[in-house]
């Protein structure tokens, strides 16, 4: 026999398969369909990192699976292309980003296919492709027309190193996500998607999909649903009101002092009235330079102003109290001002501490200043007159009624997420569609002229006050307004990173379409993806961004279901060997290429799905990489002892239905590691047994061969196991064959488990005791005793009564 060459055996599937197509989805609208979804990667110069086979090699594994068990399974893979790091290495490298794109995707490519997923390249697709990005433009201006994309000036997180404007998800502790470079508020003009208006949707809707609990949780408190009340308050001789946001107009008793952030319009307003201006606006100086992290999640210590010459009347107690500015006040959020009551909110109680400001506590027990305090949501009020005696729960109720009764207010609903920032100052991304005209305002380009083509630029930094390089290109900037004619401008900005990717999925189904996104008919047969596997940093951004769009496309009759995703579920990270998170800065990281290279594919897989729980993250082990080889050899070694017999060895033949049994469900179930060590031990029960047979063999490889194609197809063959593995069948298993003919059979005496005995599930009383008398303890419990009764139950129990 042959020795087992990985390298000869994995090249040659793999262009079998590119030949054949096995992996094609088939136009047959008639079966049973499975969509398969993994994230697509982002070509990298650094190439395919371990964590990307981890996510594939799980779903792949489904995929395969699934084709034996007959049902039509699609599984694309595509480039999600444009983006930051590309361009820094055009800058770099000074090499076209169109070029370093292909080049990556080549690589990329190259490794993916040396892996042996079973993707159907037919739909490969590219987002900086222009027959690609020419419907994520017309999908912009669907939103354009609707009003759900529209231009503000906005205090935005600005990348200091980037010279980007980043979205709040990009912002993590205060730094840039990609390079870790501060982040500062700067005020630019951009546009936004209105994701907001689906607030609601996006959180209700989560009921009806199949996603892990924490992906659904932390999708609900991003979007932040927060139930609450306006309430208007006086200004002392004025007119105006300042309206406040709560979740607890219980404690407006206590309410003794009010917070108004440094940006709120009414300081602009009143400046006639303010005291002392120069501090106020030294203030609102001072606090320009902050980001909202720093403003909310870092401070050591409140800081403020008070709007000397300005009073608030409180609505419910009529009591004149102060107005302060202070930034732990967003802007952003609710209505920009609070009413402040600091003996039940700890922001408000620091602040109150700090400047002297009276506290008045209103809910008995929820005292913050009380060494008994626990927490401000249960309780009796207390100093509240009609509320008083009331338990919060019913004091908030009342007061909310209270307060739309006496017209003073409102109940509100108000959500922490925002608007998404969608547009970039830089080179490498879509070309917002949009041509700004002096007479008629921001015009859509027609559809009929799409896609708007990314021109060729000579530089593609941003420019020095931040604006993207396409600004300086006046020949593509100047253009005729679409609806008047006259001289008109392009628009300069491009879409962010994560506009491709909200949509991809759609896409593979007829990538090459040029009427429409794709054919409805294909749409209303895929779709939704039946299962979608990617990462848990994807689950507030991509995750909900894609979501968003899709029950956008819903809202518009592009798709005819408003989920696109019916499952999702999640891989943990590969680790360094050291138990740190890879990173070149590290030392760490490891190369699939290497891997293959020294122990081939199949090991690969096979490690990364046996590495440990899915779910979970797991440090690479040398050692463990070199246990999957040897396994790959001991199933290779295998053909060594195989025989003629077209039966199931009678010896292992319970084991091998328990086998498939395990296999199909942990398969399903993502134990991708524990089906492996089922297989691994079956293998091991042959080679003690010395004997395959044909049947025992072929239905061993077709278990094994979602995680190790090649070596599966190699055996196949060279056996002539019949045709080629990949057309064969998902093997079925008989109940009743996986129950163990041997059990494990308690004896009791007088009622108690005094020692087992292993027997056979239909052995007799008789049979029993022969085997109970051979167990030492049976003397032990009989001796100089008399048995008075024996009751056994077949298959369960054996109890003998003594005397
Ligand atoms: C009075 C009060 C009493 C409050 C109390 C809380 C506890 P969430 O759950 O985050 O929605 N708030 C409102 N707008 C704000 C803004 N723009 N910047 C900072 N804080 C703001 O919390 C809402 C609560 O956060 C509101 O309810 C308000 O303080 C504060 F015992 O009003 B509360
Ligand atoms: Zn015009």
């Amino acid at each position: 026999m042959k020795q087992y060459d990985p390298k000869a055996i994995e090249t040659k599937w793999q262009n079998y398969w590119d030949e054949h197509e096995t992996y094609k989805a088939h136009e047959d609208f008639e079966k049973e369909k499975f969509y398969a979804l993994v994230e697509f990667p982002y070509p990298s110069a650094q190439g395919l990192h371990v964590g990307h086979p981890r996510s594939y090699t799980a779903i792949d594994i489904i995929c395969r699976k699934r084709r034996y068990e007959g049902q039509n399974v699609l599984f694309p893979m595509g480039w999600d292309a444009f983006g930051l790091p590309t361009e820094n290495y055009a800058i770099k490298h000074k090499i076209h980003p169109a070029k370093v794109t292909e080049d990556n995707v080549k690589n990329f490519k190259r490794q993916l296919k040396s892996i042996g997923f079973s993707f159907d390249w037919s739909k490969e697709i590219n987002t900086t492709d222009p027959e690609y990005y020419k419907w994520t433009q017309w999908i912009f201006l669907q939103f354009f027309k609707r009003g759900l994309a529209y231009k503000a000036e906005m205090p935005i997180n600005w990348c200091t190193s980037c010279k980007v404007g980043l979205a709040n998800e990009e912002v993590v502790g205060g730094k840039c996500e990609r390079c870790g470079s501060d982040v500062v508020r700067k005020v630019k003009s951009q546009w936004m998607l209105k994701i907001t208006e689906y607030a609601q949707r996006l959180i209700d809707d989560l009921d009806d999909v199949d996603y892990i609990e924490r992906v659904k949780t932390q999708q609900k408190h991003w979007i932040g649903r927060s139930e609450g009340a306006e309430i208007n308050f006086g200004i002392e001789d004025s007119e105006d009101i300042i309206t406040v946001f709560t979740t607890r107009p219980d404690t407006i008793f206590g309410a003794t002092y009010m917070v108004m952030s440094p940006e709120h319009p009414y300081i602009k307003k009143y400046e006639d009235r303010i005291e002392n201006l120069e501090e106020v606006y030294a203030y609102q100086e001072e606090s320009k330079k902050k980001s909202d992290f720093e403003r909310t999640e870092l401070v050591k210590e409140k800081t403020g102003v008070p709007l000397k010459g300005l009073h608030a009347i409180n609505p419910i107690t009529n009591k004149e109290i102060p107005i302060w500015i202070s930034d732990y006040v967003l802007m952003g959020y609710g209505t920009g001002a609070i009413m402040a009551v600091p003996a039940h909110d700890t922001r408000d109680w620091e602040f109150a501490t700090k400047f002297d400001l009276p506290i008045i506590p209103v809910i008995e027990g929820g005292d913050i200043t009380k060494e008994a305090y626990t927490d401000t949501e249960t309780g009796i009020m207390i100093n509240s007159e009609f509320l008083n005696g009331l338990e919060v729960k019913d004091a908030i109720e009342k007061m909310a009624e209270e307060v739309e009764k006496r017209e003073i207010g409102h109940k509100k609903i108000n959500y922490k997420l925002r608007d998404w920032v969608f547009s970039r100052q830089r080179y490498w991304g879509e070309p917002i569609p949009i041509i700004h005209c002096k007479k008629c305002g921001q015009v859509p380009v027609p559809e009929k002229d799409l896609p708007v083509i990314l021109p060729e630029v000579e530089n593609y930094e941003p420019t020095h006050d931040g604006e993207s390089p396409l600004s300086e290109m006046t020949d593509w900037v100047n253009t005729t307004c679409p609806h008047c004619g006259g001289p008109a401008k392009r628009e300069t900005d491009t879409m962010p990173q994560w506009a491709g990717s909200s949509w991809y999925f759609l896409r593979y189904l007829d990538p090459h379409n040029n009427e429409e996104i794709a054919d409805p008919e294909k749409i209303k047969y895929w779709m939704p993806v039946d299962w979608y596997n990617g990462g848990m940093e994807h689950t507030t951004l991509h995750l909900l961004y894609s979501r968003f769009w899709h029950k956008f496309l819903y809202d518009i009759d592009v798709v005819p279901m408003n989920e696109p995703y019916a499952k999702r579920t999640s891989q943990g990270m590969i680790l360094g060997p050291n138990h740190e998170k890879m990173s070149k800065s590290r030392g760490n990281v490891i190369n699939p290429d290497d891997i293959i290279e020294e122990y081939g594919a199949d090991t690969l897989r096979c490690y990364e799905m046996f590495l440990g729980d899915f779910e979970k993250s797991a440090p690479w082990s040398d050692n463990g990489v070199k246990g999957c080889r040897r396994f790959m050899e001991r199933v290779w070694n295998l053909q060594n002892i195989l025989n003629d017999s077209e039966e199931y060895s009678k010896e292992l033949e319970s084991n091998i239905h328990k086998t498939i049994k395990k296999v199909s469900s942990d398969y399903e179930n993502l134990k991708p590691n524990t089906a492996i060590a089922a297989l691994m031990s079956l293998t091991n029960d042959f080679n003690s047994l010395g004997k395959i047979s044909r049947k025992d063999l072929k239905t061993l490889l077709i278990l094994l061969n979602p995680v190790a194609p090649h070596i599966t197809e190699e055996i196949w063959e060279i056996n002539n196991l019949g045709g080629v593995l990949s057309d064969a069948k998902w093997p079925t298993y008989s109940e009743e064959k996986t129950i163990d003919d041997v059990i494990e059979m308690p004896v009791q005496f007088n009622g108690k488990v005094r020692f087992t005995i292993e027997i056979s599930k239909d052995a007799t009383k008789e049979e029993a005791n022969a085997k109970a008398c051979e167990n030492e303890a049976y003397e032990t419990y009989t001796e100089g005793k008399k048995i008075v009764k024996e009751i056994f139950v077949p298959g369960k129990i054996y109890n003998i009564v003594v005397k």
